[in-house]
């Protein structure tokens, strides 16, 4: 039974369960609908409670249930809103766990609404790359005022109950039970006058020059969320409420939201939305996966290094209330540490506490405890080594710290792409060793790559991945290979920006491209940002460049591959981006962040054409695009091919959340797909035909077989490799 009614003396409540959030789904809607008119027809009913099972009102429309354009066919929410705020009798909503998207829209639609202090409240449909259409774009700036509902709806912002309350979202906010509390509310006001409860009838207060505000709005929007449409609509939408009647204005969100579904925004963002909760359900090839192992729980860690790494995953590991050591090998470095978690843990406490929440480390470091001693980490349940990239360095610490701990404890390495097999080996426990890659700033970003060595153990993933999870971050299970997934697909796609360079580009014409396309950040001007010099040293470790390339090996050929080693010659001048003050760019002072293009560089590329005989062409956005991202593709499929990565949706959760992928495009391998696989094909095929010194460019095998049996669904690319190579 997806909804259920019982009767607590003249009050009906009514009750929806559909787990596991219920979410409003065609036959939920159905069943509600039935229930309330059943509810509102009843003599011996004098009010009516609407709340959820399982501590959850409801999480809005059954987002499974979105098709393409048939979105607006199988919704009929606002139907039932309309339904309830026109009852004669009080409907109050009672609001436990969630009440999000459809799910608030219902509660907007009841005459009073109680949230226990616990509950989320918001309408976030725009991160799925709609609006809320049910009325909510118009109910809520009745309600709040149109900054505070902007502010809401365009951001998708989950707000807490408190700040609920005080925005005048909810009338009451209570510690115990919400549905006790909101019968005895509907009780008090049976009989009472509900004409100003109906949010529909009253007008949208303001005193603000509206004209001006919706501009400005749609100005920062554009810049904000580049590219984006959803954000878009919902101010187009909340601008309606001003400028229309209750009734024409949700014409308009349905309006609206039809005519996003066309761009295929929704579409990428709720295939994200569903990639990214699927990236915890691993399985492996042995059958054992997140549905039978158990994590262990995970009370105490212990983080090695406070660099730059170590202190942000320090911050995180307080953040989420785990107890931490946190060492360090000298004073100096120690206490350098120690003030910039302090630093970092309060600006997060003032974040909290903006959003009315308190936090465990407001007034010191909650759970962290600073040492020299390696003896204090005996007892930890894990650890996580975060010094840098130096694969002796790592050995030596996993070699003493695996005879200090208790012989169950996990030893985690926060690597980007060292060998975690070579790490486990010279430990006495390698099924308990496994990568943890953390993205900087750590105590920020949400990917979390977790990388599975031939030893690790199922329950030594299970735990990881759990403790990312609570850690609040998007974990995702890959395989152990030199740079794992992101920065194994990322490779090639520098690689390109170079040669475009060598080809007639400016380092500005690639970036102005790839951020038009969506990305957060251009190659260039992530360069700059990450320090052009650790590339440099991988480089020089790798012997592409510096002492050990043999005399004699031409400047642009290494071992018979094409090599561009414009980055080389930048940093043997010592510019090494922002915090050199210059680099692919040139900044306002050391460290600064403003960049603007340096007529150096073009200089500076000039002579190099010259020097070595290189005729430049013009170079449109389109294929600089197609020469970037389809490298990276294509390096997308080989991972496939090798086992590295479970599924394209996972490699898709990556680069979304730890590379600036936009979001409304999916991520690379869902581009690929709604691009046309063929297309990527032959694009690659025809360019590594005319380069055949670029082997990143040559199609690989997976590729080519989806486009020979016709490019089937995603979903079902994997098939097409059966279990060749899993590394997982
Ligand atoms: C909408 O309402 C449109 C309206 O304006 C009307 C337009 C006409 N539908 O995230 P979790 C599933 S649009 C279907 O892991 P958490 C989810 O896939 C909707 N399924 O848990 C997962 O399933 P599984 C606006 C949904 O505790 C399971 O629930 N609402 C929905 O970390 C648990 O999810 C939103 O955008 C849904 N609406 O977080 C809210 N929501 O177990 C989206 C969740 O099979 N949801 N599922 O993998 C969320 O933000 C989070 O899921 C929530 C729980 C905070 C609720």
């Amino acid at each position: 039974m997806e909804v259920t009614r019982y009767q607590s003396h003249a009050v009906s409540v009514i009750e929806i369960n559909h787990p596991p959030v219920n979410a409003l789904s065609s036959l939920v809607c159905q069943a509600l609908f039935k229930e309330f008119v059943e509810a509102s027809k009843d003599p011996s009913v004098e009010a009516i409670v609407l709340c959820g099972a399982n501590g959850k009102f409801c999480a809005g429309a059954d987002i499974r249930e979105f098709k393409s354009t048939s979105l607006m066919k199988t919704i009929s929410i606002e139907d039932i809103n309309g339904n309830i705020e026109s009852c004669k009798k009080p409907v109050v909503a009672a609001i436990e766990g969630v009440a999000l998207g459809g799910g608030l829209e219902l509660a907007l639609s009841c005459h009073y609404r109680v949230a226990h202090i616990k509950a989320i409240v918001g309408l976030p449909e725009v991160l799925i790359g709609i609006l809320p259409a049910a009325g909510g774009t118009q109910r809520l700036p009745r309600l709040i005022g149109i900054p505070a509902a902007l502010d809401m709806i365009v951001r998708g912002r989950h707000v807490p109950a408190t700040e609920a309350f005080q925005l005048g979202i909810v009338d009451q906010v209570v510690q115990t039970n919400a549905i006790d509390a909101a019968v005895h509310l509907a009780r008090e006001i049976i009989g009472k006058p509900l004409d100003n409860r109906r949010l529909s009838t009253l007008p949208v207060q303001y005193n603000i020059n509206i004209e001006d505000f919706f501009d400005n709005a749609l100005k920062k929007a554009k810049i904000q969320f580049f590219g984006a449409q959803a954000p878009l609509a919902c101010i187009e939408a909340v601008k309606a409420s001003v400028e229309l009647p209750f009734y024409q204005g949700l014409k308009k969100e349905q309006e609206l939201i039809a005519s996003l579904v066309t761009t295929g925004q929704p579409q990428a963002q709720q295939y994200a939305f569903f990639s990214e909760r699927n990236a915890g359900k691993w399985t492996l090839p042995s059958g054992e996966g997140w549905d039978n192992v158990s994590p262990k729980i995970i009370k105490t860690t212990a983080v090695i290094g406070l660099g730059t790494m170590g202190r942000g995953i320090v911050t995180s590991l307080s953040k989420a209330n785990i107890s931490v050591i946190a060492l360090e090998q000298d004073e100096k470095q120690l206490n350098q540490g120690k003030k910039a978690v302090i630093s970092l843990l309060e600006k997060e406490a003032e974040k909290l506490n903006k959003q009315g929440k308190s936090s465990s480390f407001a007034n010191g470091l909650g759970p962290v405890h600073f040492t020299l001693d390696f003896g204090e980490i005996r007892n930890v349940d894990l650890v996580i080594e975060a010094v840098y990239e130096n694969m002796g360095l790592k050995k030596k610490i996993f070699q003493k710290i695996s005879k200090i701990l208790k012989p169950d404890a996990f030893l985690c390495t926060n690597t980007s792409g060292l060998d975690i097999d070579e790490i486990a080996s010279v430990t006495n426990r390698p099924q308990n060793v496994i990568g943890m890659h953390f993205f900087s700033p750590a105590n920020i970003m949400r990917l979390l790559e977790v990388v599975r060595g031939c030893y690790t153990s199922p329950i030594t993933i299970a735990t990881t991945m759990s403790l990312g999870k609570t850690l609040g971050k998007v974990a995702v299970l890959v395989g152990n290979c030199p740079l794992f997934v992101g920065n194994r697909m990322l490779l090639p796609y520098v690689e390109q920006a170079g040669y475009l360079l060598e080809d007639g580009c400016n380092p500005e014409d690639v970036d102005n491209a790839l951020e038009h396309f969506g990305f957060a950040m251009g190659p260039f001007c992530m360069m700059d940002l990450a320090g052009l010099d650790v590339g440099w040293r991988s480089r020089m470790e790798k012997g592409l460049t510096g002492d050990r390339v043999p005399t004699g090996t031409p400047a642009r050929q290494r071992q018979g591959n094409r090599y561009c080693p414009i980055a080389d010659m930048l940093c043997e001048l010592g510019r090494f981006g922002q915090k050199a003050g210059m680099g692919w760019y040139k900044y306002e002072k050391l460290g600064g962040r403003k960049a603007s293009p340096d007529p150096w560089i073009r200089d500076f590329l000039e002579k190099y054409r010259n020097t070595h005989q290189i005729k430049s062409h013009v170079i449109n956005s389109e294929e600089i695009i197609q020469r970037c991202l389809y490298v990276l593709i294509n390096a997308g499929f080989k991972i496939l091919e090798d086992g590295i990565a479970t599924s394209p949706e996972d490699i898709d959760v990556i680069y979304n959340n730890g590379y600036g992928w936009p979001k409304y495009r999916g991520g690379p391998m869902y581009y690929a797909a709604t691009t046309g696989l063929a297309k990527v094909y032959e694009t690659l095929d025809r360019n590594y035909k005319a380069n055949p010194d670029i082997p990143s460019m040559k199609p690989t095998f997976l590729l080519r077989k989806l486009v020979a049996v016709g490019e089937p669904p995603l979903k079902e690319w994997k098939t097409q490799l059966g279990n060749l190579n899993n590394k997982l």
